[in-house]
């Protein structure tokens, strides 16, 4: 599995990958899900938000009672330059796990499904998690029509050029009404799991996150002949808002990072007359985050009134504190500790940590029992192309979603 995914979106020099929603290169790594799937012999579907779905034990969401579906996976597309296993790791396990459970003969009395979420990432169109957020009614359809990309390519027409039927596009309560029990494996994004020297952790909290863009209005004017006092340059207020935004971050225990601008006319000899930069910023409680980005936001308009520039932030997403439910990560951690007893090496507590990225699974938490399951990363490295995972590792992390499978679905 990892060899035909591998090319797919990969940048030939910078080793990357990117896979941008309803693109060729999704298109390709939607087609291997479903080829998987067919492989298999699961029943394959897409729901009305283009979300992938693999089912063993039913025909499709449809056959499925209320709360009866344990459902696995994760999403394949990428953030630009991304490393291979942020996404895919979750979704190959999915698949090597089924193939575990049938392996040891097991037989599932619940019905089964691996999903692969679409635009997870949000590098296109700014949104993260769209597919998971648009059944789960979290982002509506007008704000979803609302969403273009770098190009001006709006989210139904990028859907529409890719085949999928962008009227259909909406909340699907039914479908996730079915599901009892939604567990994503990841590649962790952190070294919690190094230092603890586990392989695999269960999570306990996703960090309260979102994304502001601030726009930066100035006069574009000639580098060569306008005095340094005469300029209204974006440029310098939003450089003074990058070192706001860690000088406020540090103290407070909080994340910051303007990872993403866009400078108008990007004129090496002009001044520029619009610098848009995007923050990104993450806390462990909404309190901290909100005065964090409060703190900031303020900085830059009083810098703005000294340089001139006016100065406009814009909220793009925001997502709240997510905490998993104790029932599933406890049934979820006793799986583990049980199966591992019957292993060489014997049973051995399963570390339970938090973490500040997003996942689909934060998104479904609202409506459905979710947990996740971490794979240790040796060196915390993602959302870059050195992003790493043991070959080891994500055999222990296969085993784990297969026993997690077995416990939840198999009695
Ligand atoms: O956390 C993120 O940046 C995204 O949701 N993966
Ligand atoms: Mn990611
Ligand atoms: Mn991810
Ligand atoms: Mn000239």
């Amino acid at each position: 599995m990892w060899r035909d995914l591998a090319p797919i979106g990969r940048h030939s020099g910078t080793g990357g990958y990117r896979r941008f929603a309803w693109t060729g290169a999704d298109a390709d790594c939607r087609a291997w899900f479903e080829a998987q799937a067919r492989a298999r012999g699961l029943a394959y579907e897409e729901d009305r938000n283009g979300n992938q779905w693999a089912w063993l034990g039913a025909a499709s969401a449809a056959d499925v009672a209320p709360g009866e579906a344990v459902v696995t996976g994760s999403h394949l597309d990428s953030v630009p330059d991304g490393g291979a296993f942020d996404g895919p790791l979750g979704v190959v396990s999915s698949f090597a796990a089924l193939d575990e459970l049938r392996r040891r003969g097991a037989a599932p009395a619940k019905p089964l499904a691996i999903v692969n979420f679409g635009d997870e990432e949000g590098a296109r169109f700014g949104l993260a998690c769209v597919g998971s957020r648009l059944s789960a009614g979290q982002l509506t359809v007008e704000a979803a029509h609302q969403l273009r990309d770098g190009d001006g390519v709006t989210l139904p027409q990028a859907m529409e050029r890719a085949g999928h039927d962008p009227d259909a596009i909406g909340p699907d309560p039914d479908r996730l009404a079915r599901i009892g029990a939604f567990v994503e494996l990841h590649v962790e994004q952190g070294r919690a799991l190094d230092l603890t020297g586990d392989p695999v952790g269960i999570a306990s909290a996703i960090w309260p996150h979102g994304r502001w863009r601030f726009d930066f209005h100035g006069e574009a004017n000639h580098a060569g002949t306008t005095r340094l006092a005469d300029r209204r340059d974006p440029m310098l207020t939003y450089a003074a808002t990058v070192l706001a935004a860690r000088e406020n971050a540090e103290p407070a225990g909080a994340l910051a990072t303007f990872g993403k601008i866009s400078v108008e006319p990007n004129g090496v000899n002009a001044i520029p007359s619009l610098v848009r930069g995007w923050l990104d910023s993450r806390a462990a409680d909404q309190e901290t985050l909100d005065t964090v980005v409060a703190a900031v936001e303020r900085a830059a308009v009083e810098r703005g009134a000294r340089d001139g520039v006016d100065v406009r932030v814009t909220r793009e997403s925001f997502t709240p504190v997510i905490e998993f439910g104790h029932a599933l990560r406890d049934e979820l951690a006793k799986i583990l500790t049980h199966a591992a007893d019957r292993r060489p090496g014997g049973a051995r507590e399963v570390p339970v940590l938090g973490t500040g990225a997003g996942h689909d699974a934060g998104i479904l938490s609202a409506t459905v029992p979710t947990a996740m399951l971490f794979v240790r990363n040796p060196t915390g490295v993602s959302h870059s192309p050195a992003e790493r995972a043991a070959e080891d590792d994500c055999v222990a992390g296969v085993t784990a979603l297969a026993d997690v499978l077995e416990g939840l679905a198999c009695r």
